[in-house]
């Protein structure tokens, strides 16, 4: 590894990987540490992105490369359904003690948020019998036929990959309208007795780093519960102490009926699981529920590890000092630059909305501009946003104050530079 070039490498992927497959940079990743990822040509970037809210806790954090390690010299695989093993079933206690509900949980292991997402449908619609699912404007919830379904920008998500699955609703989200909105859709749109689950992103990721009105999803699950609707928390993006706390959806005391987990659930290791209320994971029949990888040893090891690394470097307490952090500088910004309009997020699930022109329209291009200045010049930083006009920080919780603080300045380098 590592003897081939950037240039040549990049050759490789556009003669033998699909085109369909995206990359937002053109460098090859060697290996990565902390916050740190280094290049195939020796350049170091500092990691605002963290591949995509996954690497919470860092990457190659020791303890979760020696359980790795660890795991894979005893076992990698035997498959859950044929043989069961003790990092899955010690996980899934661990999960079901840490969700939000003090009530009997159980859980169930998949592969990637999409699958868990899919599962927890499954899962609600069985249990309730019925077909109907509700989602919102700005949701991201995967790219399977269902998931993309659920998931509501068209481009590059949905666009000619259709028809999609029935039975999918969608409402406006956040401030935009307040939950008392339910009882339209359920005149316009769906009848409540045919809604099995309306399912929400506590705080929206790629629809824009969007955090919901005090109050909001408290209304929202009270309205579901009146009317026997699942409340299920799509934690992928938001969860695992992005917000600076475990699950964003802590934030306002609401406890899901299903809660989904994956990304920074393991580090890197593929793994997600769909946890909830026992009767309700309890009520599909044996073998209804399953796959051929979920719960891997390995990935589940990682897992453990991950969550004794969140209580004894106290991740929580870091999360929370990383958002403080974020927002002093974003809100100094915001009186600086005209660019900058909303600080979007919530603790350090933290994002810029950029906008232009009087009325404030969403300035995608000058998005853009950003993270390509700041990739330039070392600091790899994602844009997301059903307009694509927010900059948004998932910075590993173990970025040095020093590293922070360069890559920060970055930031504001480039915002003066684009503002002019
Ligand atoms: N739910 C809230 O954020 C994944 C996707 C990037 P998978 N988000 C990043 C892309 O362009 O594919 C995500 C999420 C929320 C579900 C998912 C899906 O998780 O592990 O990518 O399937």
């Amino acid at each position: 590894m590592g003897h081939l070039s950037n240039e040549e490498l990049l050759k490789l992927r556009s003669d033998f990987i699909s085109g369909g497959v995206g990359s937002v940079t053109t460098q090859f990743v060697e290996s990565a540490r902390g916050a740190i990822l280094c290049d195939v040509d020796g350049n170091e970037y500092i990691d605002f992105a963290g591949g995509i809210a996954v690497m919470n806790i860092g990457h190659s954090h020791p303890r979760v490369v020696a359980a790795i390690k660890a795991q894979a010299e005893k076992l990698t695989h035997t498959c859950f359904m044929v043989n069961p093993y003790e990092t899955a079933v010690r996980l899934a206690k661990k999960l079901c003690q840490i969700t939000p509900g003090d009530f009997p949980k159980k859980a169930a292991f998949l592969n990637s948020g999409a699958e868990a997402v899919e599962n927890a449908v499954k899962i609600a619609r069985y249990y309730t019998g019925r077909p109907a699912i509700l989602v919102f404007d700005n949701a991201y919830h995967g790219r399977t036929l269902l998931t993309m379904t659920m998931t509501s920008k068209v481009k590059p998500y949905k666009w000619k990959f259709g028809p999609f699955a029935p039975e999918v609703y969608r409402m406006p989200f956040g401030d935009a309208v307040g939950p008392d909105k339910l009882k339209d859709v359920f005149i316009k749109q769906v009848d409540p007795e045919s809604l099995a689950a309306v399912v929400a992103e506590p705080v929206q990721g790629e629809g824009g780093f969007i955090a919901p009105p005090p109050g909001y999803f408290q209304e929202l699950v009270k309205i579901c519960h009146d009317n026997g609707i699942l409340f299920v928390a799509d934690e992928i993006q938001s969860g695992m102490g992005r917000t600076g706390k475990m699950f964003a959806i802590e934030h306002w005391g609401v406890e899901p009926d299903l809660v989904v987990v994956a990304k920074s659930l393991a580090a890197g290791m593929p793994l997600a699981a769909v946890v909830g209320k026992a009767a309700i994971m309890d009520s599909v029949h044996a073998w209804g529920l399953g796959g051929t990888y979920g719960g891997n040893p390995v990935a589940c090891a990682a897992a453990l590890a991950v969550l004794d690394v969140f209580e004894e470097e106290d991740m929580l307490a870091r999360a929370v000092a990383l958002g403080e952090k974020l927002k002093t500088r974003f809100e100094k910004w915001q009186r600086d630059f005209s660019l900058i309009g909303e600080i979007r997020g919530l603790g350090a699930m933290l994002g810029l909305e950029f906008v232009k022109g009087p009325d404030k329209e969403p300035a995608a291009d000058e998005a853009k501009q950003l993270a390509a200045y700041c990739l330039d010049k070392g600091l790899l930083i994602l844009v997301c946003g059903s307009y694509g006009n927010v900059v948004r920080v998932l910075a590993p919780f173990v970025i040095t104050d020093e590293q922070l603080e360069k890559g920060l300045a970055v930031l504001e380098a480039g915002l003066k530079e684009i503002s002019n």
